[in-house]
C-alpha cells in the first residue's frame, strides 16, 4: 500500500487500514460511443488507478475522505434507496456503487476508507467508473465475500446510471476485467471480454488536452442527446427495412439481419442530416472494432493506425464529439511520428490516444510537449497529462 494512503488512513481514523481495493482507469483503443448501442469495443485497462484503503465497520455508514484535500469527505448509510447528493459531487460515485451492491446484496456493513487516485479526473479514461467498481469491491471486501468481475461489471455498469448519464458497460467492463498485458474485446450482452495480447514493441500514448470534460455538465447532455440520436435513428432503419421492432432492439440485433453495407444503404434512404451521420459513424466503427482486433493479433501496426485515424475522423465529423484541441494534439502526434492517433473516451474535451513503434515513442512525446504542453505553461505538471499507456490487470481486494 503506498505509504502517503496508510499515513493519511492512520491519521484520519487512529488505526491502520486493514484491506486495499484497486481499479484501473482505461484508455478506449478503438470502439468510441457503441458499447450503448450493443456493438463490440477494444479498450485496455491503464496503470492508473483508483486505490481505497478501508477498514470494514460494525454499521452500515461509508466514511470516506481523499488523500486529495481540495475533495470534501462523505458520509452516508448504505441502504438500496439513497438520496444523491448534490450533482457533480465526487460522493455520487461511491452512493452508486452502495446503492447497486444493497440492491444486489442486501449489504450490511460499510467501511471507514480513505482514497487515492491517480487516473486523471474528467479525461476520458474512466476515472469515475474506477472508482465505482474501487468502492464496489470495497463493499464486498468489508461484509466478506467475492463477486465474480464479470458480474460486478454488469451491475456496476447499471449502477453508475444512478449519476445521470446513460453509459454503456465498457469502462466498468475493463476496469473490473482486464488481464495484464493485454488490451480486451469486449461484448456485450452477455458480457464477455477476449483478450488480446499487445505486440511488445506498440506503445500507446495518452495525451490530455487540459480540456475537462465533466460528466456533471455539458459533456453529460451532449452524450446521452447523442445516445437518443443513436437510438432514433436505429428505430428508423429498422422500419425501413421492415424488421421485427421488438426483435431488433440494437445495433447488434440490426447487424445480425443486415449487413453494413445494406444498413447504410437502406439509413441513406430515410435519415439525414444529423441522424444519418451518428448512424454511420456506429456502423462504420463498428466495422473498425472488428478489423482492429485482427491487426493487433496480426501485429500490423500500421494497420491499427489507419484504423485509429478512420475512428477520429468519424467522430469529430459524424459523431461530432472532437473539439480544435482535440485535433491537435492527434496532428502533432501524426507529425511526429505515430501511425495513428483518435480522440479517446466520450470526447467533448479529455485525452487522445496514439499509437506509435516505440522506436518513436520518444519524439512523439518530445513534440506533444514542445508543441502542446509548452506553450500552455504545462511543463511542470506534465506526467499528470502525458504518459505511455501500460496495459494492467483489472481490479482487485487484498487484505493487508
Ligand atoms: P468516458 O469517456 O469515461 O466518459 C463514456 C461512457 C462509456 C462509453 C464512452 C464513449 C460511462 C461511465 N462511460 O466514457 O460507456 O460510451 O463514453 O465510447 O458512461
Amino acid at each position: 500500500m503506498p505509504e502517503d494512503l496508510e499515513g493519511t488512513f492512520r491519521e484520519r481514523y487512529g488505526v491502520a487500514p486493514t484491506h486495499l481495493a484497486r481499479a484501473p482507469g482505461r484508455v478506449n483503443l478503438i470502439g468510441e460511443h457503441i458499447d450503448y448501442a450493443g456493438l463490440p469495443v477494444f479498450p485496455m485497462a491503464l496503470q492508473r488507478e483508483v486505490r481505497i484503503a478501508f477498514r470494514p465497520r460494525e454499521d452500515s455508514l461509508v466514511l470516506a475522505a481523499t488523500t486529495e484535500p481540495s475533495y470534501a469527505p462523505c458520509n452516508f448509510e448504505i441502504s438500496s434507496e439513497i438520496e444523491p447528493y448534490e450533482d457533480g459531487d465526487w460522493g455520487n460515485y461511491l452512493k452508486a456503487a452502495a446503492q447497486g451492491m444493497a440492491r444486489a446484496y442486501g449489504l450490511e456493513r460499510g467501511f471507514d476508507a480513505v482514497i487515492q487516485s491517480t487516473v486523471p479526473v474528467a479525461a476520458g479514461l474512466s476515472s469515475s467508473s474506477a472508482l465505482v467498481i474501487a468502492s464496489a469491491l470495497a463493499l464486498a471486501g468489508s461484509s466478506e465475500f467475492e463477486v465474480d468481475p464479470i458480474e460486478l461489471a454488469e451491475l456496476m455498469a447499471e449502477s453508475e446510471q444512478y449519476v445521470g448519464m446513460r453509459g454503456g458497460g465498457m469502462d466498468q467492463a475493463i476496469s473490473a476485467g482486464a488481464t495484464r498485458g493485454c488490451a480486451a474485446r469486449v461484448d456485450f450482452a452477455p458480457l464477455r471480454l477476449e483478450p488480446v495480447p499487445v505486440p511488445d514493441d506498440w506503445r500507446f500514448v495518452v495525451a490530455h488536452s487540459l480540456v475537462q470534460a465533466h460528466k456533471s455538465g455539458g459533456a453529460r447532455e451532449g452524450y446521452n442527446r447523442r445516445r437518443g440520436e443513436t437510438e432514433e435513428a436505429l428505430e428508423r432503419v429498422v422500419a425501413k427495412l421492415q424488421l421485427p421492432v421488438s426483435e431488433v432492439r440494437s445495433y447488434r440485433d440490426l447487424l445480425e439481419r443486415v449487413s453494413g453495407p445494406k444498413a447504410l444503404a437502406a439509413a441513406g434512404e430515410c435519415l439525414e442530416g444529423d441522424l444519418l451521420k451518428r448512424f454511420r459513424h456506429v456502423i462504420t466503427e463498428g466495422a473498425r472494432v472488428i478489423r482492429a482486433e485482427i491487426a493487433m493479433r496480426g501485429r500490423s501496426l500500421t494497420g491499427f493506425g489507419i484504423l485509429m485515424n478512420g475512428s477520429h475522423a468519424s467522430l469529430a465529423e459524424d459523431y461530432e464529439v472532437s473539439i480544435p484541441e482535440l485535433d491537435a494534439l492527434v496532428g502533432i502526434a501524426r507529425e511526429a511520428g505515430a501511425v495513428g492517433a483518435r480522440l479517446t473516451g466520450a470526447g467533448m474535451g479529455g485525452c487522445i490516444v496514439a499509437l506509435c513503434a516505440e522506436s518513436k515513442a520518444a519524439a512523439v512525446l518530445e513534440a506533444l510537449t514542445a508543441l502542446y504542453y509548452g506553450p500552455r505553461g504545462r511543463i511542470d505538471d506534465l506526467d499528470d497529462h502525458l504518459f505511455v499507456a501500460e496495459p494492467a490487470a483489472g481490479a482487485s481486494v487484498e487484505t493487508m
